[in-house]
């Protein structure tokens, strides 16, 4: 079974003036969908056909390259659109806020560090929020298309919020400006789902 671009959810438009519309419709059709077939052709005719993405980036042999980049591509962009939405987020709550505040003191002061995690991320990659098995919560970051999923990279744990900061994610609105890309982001983060993944970890 070859892995499908999965839905966006919403127009292109629908996360502006935080996210532009001409972002969103190249990084969702031209790159999410290369990391997609990518993926596809790298794996084609070996076990890993028959592997969830999950599972695939658990037991990554981190050499195989065109997996290791094409199937974060694929599993870290599907995660950032659920990370976002244009309406019905959500605050805060709940048994993720109490796991937040019990590890960074406030949600001011995990947004603090989650902002500094994407900032400081020295060329591509992503910052994340992971969940470990015992509830607990971890803010870290990755290169390039790495996730915390795979073996010996980032906090361990299990993503339930992603943040690209690949220049593809922002350049064309925010040009050099990172830093206002990661404002932004936090006014159409999706806190219901978040809280989701949350639950289901
Ligand atoms: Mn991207």
């Amino acid at each position: 079974m070859a892995f499908k671009l999965p839905e966006l959810g919403y127009a292109f438009d629908a996360l502006e003036p935080h996210i532009d519309a001409r972002t969103m419709e190249i990084h969702y059709s031209k790159h999410h969908a290369g990391y997609t077939n990518n993926l596809n052709n790298a794996i084609q005719g070996s076990p890993l056909e028959n592997q969830s993405i999950e599972e695939i980036l658990k037991h990554l042999d981190m050499s195989n390259n065109a997996v290791r980049n094409n199937g974060g591509g694929f599993y870290n962009h599907g995660l950032f659109w659920e990370s976002i939405h244009p309406e019905d987020r959500g605050r805060l709550s709940g048994p993720l806020k109490d796991a937040i505040e019990a590890k960074y003191g406030t949600k001011d002061d995990f947004i603090k560090k989650f902002s500094d995690a994407a900032a400081t991320r020295f060329g591509s990659g992503w910052a994340w929020l992971c969940v470990h098995s015992d509830g607990s919560v971890d803010v870290c970051s990755t290169a390039n298309q790495d996730n915390p999923l795979m073996p010996g990279i980032g906090c361990g744990g299990k993503p339930i919020l992603g943040l690209d900061v690949w220049e593809h994610a922002y350049y064309l609105h925010y040009q050099n400006r990172r830093a206002d890309y990661i404002t932004a982001f936090w006014n159409v983060v999706n806190w219901n789902e978040v809280e989701r993944k949350y639950a289901n970890s």
